[in-house]
C-alpha cells in the first residue's frame, strides 16, 4: 500500500521527466552509487563510517526490520540526534520501503505525538539518551495510544531485544531492497507550520532526489567536499541543501557536530579540514564573536564556503564573513516544503550580501502576488507564490489547510513576503503567515497560543516575535489572565504540556485586553510595534 499525497499533475510530471529531472530513480540509489567505496562517508564523535559499511549496515537493519514484520507501505516515527545511525536509519528504512517521519532531536512529548496521530506509525525509533526515552513512562503511554505500532529500537538500550545497535549487527541471509516507487512518498519533511498542528510534508524520490543532484551542481560539491553538519541533522536544510545527501551524491565526507557553537565547530574543522558547512544567522554571530576573542581564524582556514539560511541574514553581518572568517557567503533561502534558492558561487558581491538568491532549478516558477492575488512587478513586496518540479502540491492530510496554502493552478504560498530584482533574485523582506523564526527555529503561533490556553488561569492570548539582536527574532506572548501570573509559571505549563523547549515563549508580558483589527482578530501588528523605541505604546512589563 502506498501513502497517499497530491500529486503533481500529468502534464507537469511529464515535462519534469522530459526535462531530465526527474529519473525515476528511489533515493536509495544515492547509497547504491556508492556501495563499493572505501572511502569515509561520515564521521561523528563515535566514530567512522565508510560508505560500503554505510551501505551494509543500512542493509542489515533494513533485513532486520524485514524480519520483524515490518513491509513496505508502513511508516516510522525516528528521532534521532546528530549522530551516524541518523543515516543507517533513513537508508535502512528507504531500502525496505517503510516511509518515516524525521522529528527533531528538540521535539518533546506533543511534536511526536502529532506527527504519530498523523502517520500512525508501525515502527518507533528514538534513543535512551532523550528525556522522553530515560525510562518507559512515555513509551507506554505511546503504545496504548497508538495501537499502530508494531516495533519498537531504542539507541542506547540495554536490552537486545529493541537494541537498534542489535539490530544493526545482526547477520541475516541475502535481503533485497524494495523502496517504494519512484514517483511516491519516500519520507516526510516538518514543515516549520503556522497551524495549531505540525504538518507533514510528503517528499518523493523523484522530486527529492532532484533537489539534491540540482544543489551537489550549484554548490559543486564533488569527491573532495568535506562538509560540516552542525544544524540539526534530521531538518531539511543540511539534509538535502546539498546536506548530508548532497555529500552522499557527490561521494564526500561529511563530519557531523553535535551542535553549532563555535568551540566545538572549530575544533572539527580543523581537525578533519572541513571546506564547506551551513549555518543559520545566530551561529554565523557567535562564530565571529569566538574569532574576535581567539584573535584569529587560523582553525577556519581550510573552510572555503559557508552556507547561511534558514532565517534573514542582515547586510553588515554578511558583509563580515568574507573579511573575518576568509571564506565565501552562499545565502539559502528554502523550505522543506521545496523551493530552495540560492546565491551562486561566481555571483558578484552585491548579489551575494544583498539578496537570498535565486531558485535552483530552471523551472522553479516563482511570482509576487499582491493582497488581491494579483503580480506585482519587480522590486514590489508581496507574497512568495511558487511551483516546480521539487515543491510539493499538498500537505499530507490536510485538505482545509491545503485550500488556502494553494491557489487554483498549484502554486503553494510560503507566507513569505519578498520582493525580485529585475534579474530574478529574491529578497526576503518580512513575513505573513503566523510564525516566529528563531533564528532559523519556526514556531507557529497558534500551536503555543493553543498550549497556554490550556492554563485555567489564562484567558487570551497572542504570542508575537521582537526583536532580536542575536536571534533575529524572540517570541513574547501577550496573556489576558485572570491574575497575575508569573513567567516561570507559564513557561512549567508548556513543559508539562511537553513542547520543544525552543517554542517557550522568551517574554511573558500580561496586558488587560488584546487589541482587535477593525473586522476582529487580534492585532498582532499592533502589538509587535508595542517593541519599536519610538512607540507611545511601549510594553515594560515582564
Ligand atoms: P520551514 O517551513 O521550517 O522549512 O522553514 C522555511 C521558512 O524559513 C521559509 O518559508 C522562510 O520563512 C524561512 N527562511 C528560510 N531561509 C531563509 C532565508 N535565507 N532568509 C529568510 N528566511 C528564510
Ligand atoms: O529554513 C529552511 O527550512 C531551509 C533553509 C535553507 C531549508 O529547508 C533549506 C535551506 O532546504
Amino acid at each position: 500500500m502506498s501513502i497517499a499525497f497530491t500529486p503533481w499533475p500529468d502534464n507537469f510530471a511529464q515535462r519534469y521527466r522530459e526535462r531530465g529531472y526527474w529519473i525515476d530513480k528511489p533515493l536509495t540509489d544515492i547509497l547504491l552509487r556508492q556501495a563499493n567505496n572505501d572511502a569515509v562517508a561520515m564521521i561523528d564523535a563515535q566514530g567512522s563510517l565508510s560508505y560500503r559499511q554505510l551501505n551494509q549496515q543500512s542493509d542489515r537493519l533494513a533485513g532486520a526490520l524485514a524480519r520483524r514484520g515490518l513491509v513496505a507501505g508502513d511508516t516510522a516515527l525516528v528521532q534521532l540526534g546528530n549522530r551516524n545511525e541518523f543515516y543507517v536509519v533513513f537508508f535502512a528504512l528507504l531500502k525496505l520501503g517503510v516511509v518515516p517521519v524525521n522529528a527533531l532531536f528538540s521535539h518533546q512529548r506533543n511534536e511526536l505525538q502529532a506527527y504519530a496521530g498523523q502517520i500512525q506509525p508501525a515502527l518507533l525509533i528514538a534513543d535512551r539518551q532523550h528525556p522522553l526515552f530515560a525510562n518507559d513512562d512515555f513509551l507506554d503511554a505511546f503504545r496504548d495510544q497508538h495501537p499502530s505500532l508494531r516495533q519498537v529500537a531504542l539507541l542506547h538500550e540495554a536490552q537486545s531485544e529493541c537494541s537498534l545497535a542489535a539490530w544493526i549487527a545482526e547477520q541475516h541471509p541475502t535481503f533485497s531492497p524494495s523502496p517504494t516507487a519512484a514517483d511516491q512518498v519516500a519520507f516526510f519533511q516538518l514543515s516549520g507550520g503556522s497551524t495549531g498542528t505540525p504538518k507533514l510534508i510528503p517528499r518523493t524520490h523523484n522530486d527529492y532526489y532532484y533537489s539534491i543532484r540540482r544543489s551537489v551542481e550549484v554548490c559543486r560539491f564533488d569527491q573532495q567536499t568535506r562538509y560540516l553538519c552542525a544544524l540539526p541533522i534530521a531538518h531539511n536544510y543540511p539534509m538535502s541543501s546539498p546536506g548530508g545527501l548532497g555529500v552522499f551524491y557527490a561521494g564526500g565526507q561529511m563530519v557531523i557536530a553535535t551542535d553549532p557553537s563555535a568551540q566545538g565547530c572549530f575544533q572539527l574543522i580543523e581537525k578533519h579540514q572541513i571546506n564547506v558547512t551551513a549555518l543559520v544567522p545566530p551561529a554565523v554571530t557567535l562564530w565571529l564573536q569566538a574569532i574576535e576573542q581567539k584573535g584569529s581564524n587560523q582553525a577556519l582556514a581550510s573552510l572555503q564556503l559557508l552556507q547561511v539560511g534558514g532565517a534573514k541574514l542582515g547586510e553588515t553581518l554578511a558583509a563580515r564573513i568574507q573579511t573575518e572568517i576568509g571564506c565565501q557567503l552562499q545565502q539559502v533561502f528554502g523550505m522543506a516544503e521545496g523551493l530552495v534558492n540560492y546565491t551562486r558561487l561566481d555571483d558578484d558581491s552585491r548579489h551575494i550580501l544583498t539578496t537570498q538568491g535565486c531558485p535552483m532549478s530552471p523551472d522553479d516558477e516563482l511570482w509576487v502576488a499582491d493582497e488581491q492575488g494579483n503580480p506585482l512587478p519587480a522590486g514590489h513586496i508581496g507574497r512568495l507564490m511558487t511551483r516546480g518540479p521539487y515543491t510539493f502540491r499538498g500537505y499530507y492530510r490536510s485538505p482545509a489547510h491545503n485550500a488556502e496554502a494553494f491557489d487554483d493552478n498549484g502554486f503553494y504560498c510560503s507566507g513569505d513576503l519578498i520582493s525580485l530584482t529585475d534579474d530574478g533574485y529574491v529578497k526576503v523582506e518580512g513575513r505573513q503567515k503566523d510564525q516566529i523564526n528563531r533564528g532559523g527555529e519556526k514556531i507557529a503561533a497558534e500551536e503555543i497560543e493553543n498550549l497556554l490556553l490550556r492554563h485555567p488561569e489564562v484567558i487570551n492570548v497572542a504570542l508575537v516575535s521582537m526583536p532580536d539582536e542575536l536571534m533575529g527574532e524572540k517570541s513574547c506572548a501577550f496573556v489576558v489572565s485572570h491574575q497575575e501570573l508569573k513567567s516561570v509559571v507559564l513557561r512549567r505549563h508548556l513543559r508539562e504540556q511537553g513542547v520543544a523547549e525552543f517554542k517557550l515563549p522568551d517574554r511573558f508580558v500580561r496586558v488587560e485586553q488584546l487589541p482587535l483589527t477593525p473586522v476582529g482578530k487580534i492585532d498582532k501588528k499592533r502589538l509587535r510595534q508595542s517593541f519599536d523605541a519610538q512607540s507611545p505604546a511601549r510594553v515594560t512589563g515582564e
